[in-house]
Order: structure tokens, then C-alpha cells, then sequence
């Protein structure tokens, strides 16, 4: 249930509610949508009538929320949210793109592919330390050595650095270096670790489960704002379809779908959602034509001799090259790269 009180409302009114729905044992969360103050009401609402609350002072009305999620939903702030961090916001008119190697393998590797992407025009740069791999003989990451080398290539470049956190326990870790926390697609059911990302003040990349619906998806979401951190942006990278010639399928219809039920920024990963090279430039023109708010790509210096992912890397002249027809495709739909 939502309280919405009247543009009138005074700071008063709205403790006096807020201090009569907990009475009543419901946990309270307050925020601004328009000028207006929007109370989130969740707990025991079973046997609540929204009378209850209707006719206090300063109420406009209470509703019943359409969706199971709340804070994430577009129902409970019309709003687009922009997400704000050292100098840089993501889901204004500007389209982020992020991007880097899949692995962070060693210095020379990723200062050269920090410096090409970031001449071609990304913002941030990509790179796993922690790499949940699908079989444990894989490549697992560098760990904090490779935090280490990417904060050096932040140094160097001043691009921001996006990188994943694998658990609970190592997040006050990866908050030292890391300026975006990833959420894998592996870890978009891992509940600890969405509740202890959702008490830290940085952003969160929130990357759907491979075989996760949109509802499941934004559930997770929930459970990162429900902490305290509003600071989500969402992440199609591809779904789990019968289709074997892909990696997996850009879902493509998730992008619109998002930021209709939702107010957070919407970012799509071409890479990973194909899973080929060839096809990561068309999936890309697709996702900023289809009103994604950034794109995270995996791009490598030698893409041959990746330590993980080589076959879905771009070079550094694909990527520039990509990055060109970006930019006229989001002069096409109002947005800029
Ligand atoms: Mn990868």
C-alpha cells in the first residue's frame, strides 16, 4: 500500500501518518515524487483498512500497488530516476558506455584497453577480478591484485570503474576500488548479498538472471532499494532460450518493458547476450534504439588470447568503429553519447 499526501501536505502531516501506520505495525518509507511525499507502507498489511489512514490530514489517497514490487516500480515514483556518482550520472540523456575486458589479466593488458576505450568515448571501464565461472577449472579471477590494477587504470584514465562482487563478504573489499558494484547474473537470486549491496553508497549494476523473468528480476531490484540503496541500474544481458547458435537471446522487448514498470536506468550488455563478436555491434545499435540508458561491452586488446570471453571481445578499431554509429543512433532517439 502507498500514501500519497496532498501538495499541501506539511512535514507534520506526514509524521503524524507515518507515526500512525507504525503504530499500527507497518514499516514506513518515505520519499518525494514530484513534489509530492509518497509513504511506502510494508509489513502486516493483511486486515489494514486503508480508512485507517484515508482520513488523516494531508492524505490524498492510499492505494493498493498493481505490482509485488514497490520502491522499483513506476507506480510509486513516475519519476526517472538519475543516478548520480563522482561526477558522472547515468540515466539522463546521456548513454553510458562501459567497457573493458571480461577478466582483468594484467597491467599492460588493461591499460591499453582502458586507453583505447576510453578515446573511442566510454565513461567507465569494465573488468572482473572475482570471475563466477561455470566450471571451477576456469579462470577465476586475479582477486584483489586485479581491483588493485584497475583502480591504477582509473588513475591513469579517469574512467570509472564497474566491477562484480561474488559475496557478502566481500563487498567492504570491492567498495574500496570499485566506483559501480556488478551483481552477476549468477548472484541476481543471492539474497544475503543483495541485502548487504543495498546498505552501501555506491551504485549497483543489477544484471538479470540468465533464466529469470522480468517479475524475478525486479524482486531482486526490491530487495537492493528495500535496504536503502536507490542507486540500481538495471541490466538485460540475455536470457536462456532453445536457441543454441547465440549465447544466449537479447531480450530486447525487456528494455521498453523496464522502463515502463520501472523508474531506474536500463542497461543492456550486448556481450554476453550473444555471445559472438560479429553479432555485438548490431545488438548495440538495438539496445540504444531501443531506449537503453547505457551498454556495457567486453572489449579486448587481443581478443584471440583472452583469458575469458575472447570469442564475444571486441578489438580496440571494432569497438571505435561501434562507438561512431552509437553516436548517430542516439542523435536519432534525443540522447547523446
Ligand atoms: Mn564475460
Amino acid at each position: 500500500m502507498i500514501v500519497v499526501m496532498t501538495a499541501g501536505a506539511t512535514q507534520d502531516d506526514t509524521q503524524y501518518v507515518v507515526a500512525r501506520a507504525q503504530s499500527l505495525g507497518l514499516r514506513t518509507h518515505v520519499s518525494l515524487d514530484n513534489g509530492r511525499t509518497v509513504i511506502s507502507l510494508t509489513g502486516g498489511l493483511r486486515g489494514i483498512e486503508s480508512d485507517a489512514l484515508s482520513g488523516l490530514r494531508g492524505v490524498e489517497r492510499v492505494a493498493s500497488l498493481r505490482l509485488p514490487y514497490r520502491l522499483t516500480s513506476s507506480e510509486y515514483k513516475s519519476e526517472r530516476s538519475i543516478i548520480p556518482f563522482n561526477g558522472l550520472s547515468i540515466g539522463g540523456d546521456e548513454i553510458m558506455v562501459m567497457a573493458g575486458p571480461c577478466s582483468v589479466e594484467s597491467q599492460s593488458q588493461l591499460l591499453e584497453t582502458a586507453v583505447a576505450v576510453k578515446n573511442a568515448g566510454a565513461k567507465l571501464l569494465r573488468g572482473g577480478a572475482f570471475k563466477p565461472r561455470t566450471s571451477p577449472y576456469s579462470f577465476q579471477g586475479m582477486g584483489e591484485p586485479g581491483l588493485k590494477l584497475l583502480a591504477e587504470a582509473r588513475e591513469q584514465t579517469g574512467l570509472l570503474i564497474v566491477t562484480e562482487v561474488m559475496s557478502p563478504e566481500q563487498v567492504p573489499l570491492v567498495c574500496e576500488y570499485a566506483d559501480v558494484l556488478q551483481i552477476g547474473t549468477r548472484n541476481m537470486l543471492n539474497y544475503s548479498l543483495l541485502q548487504e549491496v543495498g546498505r552501501v553508497d555506491k551504485p549497483i549494476l543489477l544484471k538479470r538472471g540468465m533464466m529469470s523473468t522480468i517479475n524475478e528480476f525486479l524482486m531482486s531490484a526490491e530487495y537492493i532499494l528495500s535496504h536503502g540503496n536507490n542507486h540500481v541500474m538495471l541490466c538485460e544481458r540475455g536470457i536462456r532460450t532453445f536457441e543454441t547458435y547465440t549465447r544466449n537471446t537479447l531480450d530486447i522487448n525487456a528494455v521498453g518493458a523496464l522502463k515502463e514498470l520501472t523508474h531506474l536506468p536500463v542497461i543492456v550488455d550486448p556481450s554476453h547476450a550473444t555471445g559472438k563478436a560479429s553479432l555485438v555491434a548490431s545488438a548495440s545499435r538495438a539496445a540504444v534504439a531501443a531506449g537503453a540508458d547505457g551498454l556495457i561491452i567486453e572489449v579486448h586488446n587481443d581478443p584471440d588470447h583472452a583469458w575469458s570471453d575472447g570469442d564475444q571481445s571486441l578489438n580496440h578499431s571494432e569497438f571505435e568503429a561501434l562507438m561512431g554509429q552509437l553516436k548517430a543512433i542516439a542523435v536519432a532517439v534525443g540522447r547523446t553519447i
